[in-house]
């Protein structure tokens, strides 16, 4: 089963938007295997982040991440990552989608409110970085046979 990394960012932390971006991907029929509220650190931001280290923006990026807590999530199902990065949207929040989270409640770049790995290798990666093996959940959902064929 294809697993992806979520986090709720920081933003949408302070709007009070954590259920209404959980509601999201648990209506798409992603599983939840991990969930945690932490305040991330430098350090694993930097980590987290490390492909972008480069980047004009990568120290705003750092700071924008560690400036307050953040809800971290693991999903499980099937095209995990494709489907979670669809509901999350377009990353410039102005061109993604309505109907997407980035589409319905962001503006800018900067504050685009989620984040989503963007492959199946980062997906297993990302979940390894933010998750210990025994705070991660094995378990069959009730409802897996209606939603994974
Ligand atoms: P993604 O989150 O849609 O995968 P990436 O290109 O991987 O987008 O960039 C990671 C994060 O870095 C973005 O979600 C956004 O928070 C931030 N970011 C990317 N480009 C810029 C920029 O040009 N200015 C400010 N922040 C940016
Ligand atoms: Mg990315």
């Amino acid at each position: 089963m294809e697993r992806t990394f979520i986090i709720i960012k920081p933003d949408a932390v302070q709007r009070g938007l954590v259920g209404e971006i959980i509601k999201r991907f648990e209506q798409r029929g992603l599983r939840i295997i991990g969930m945690k509220f932490i305040h991330m650190s430098e350090a694993l931001a930097k980590k987290h982040y490390a492909v972008h280290a480069e980047r004009p923006f990568f120290n705003a990026l750092v700071s924008y991440i560690t400036s307050a807590p953040v809800v971290v999530i693991a999903l499980e199902g099937t095209n995990a990552v494709a489907a979670a990065r669809a509901t999350i949207g377009a990353t410039k929040p102005h061109e993604a989608g309505a109907g997407t989270i980035r589409g319905d409640f962001g503006l800018e770049i900067g504050r685009n409110l989620v984040h989503g790995s963007d492959s199946v290798e980062n997906g297993v990666l990302e979940v390894a970085n933010f998750f210990s093996e025994d705070e991660l959940v094995s378990w069959n959902r009730n409802t897996d046979p209606w939603i994974f064929e």
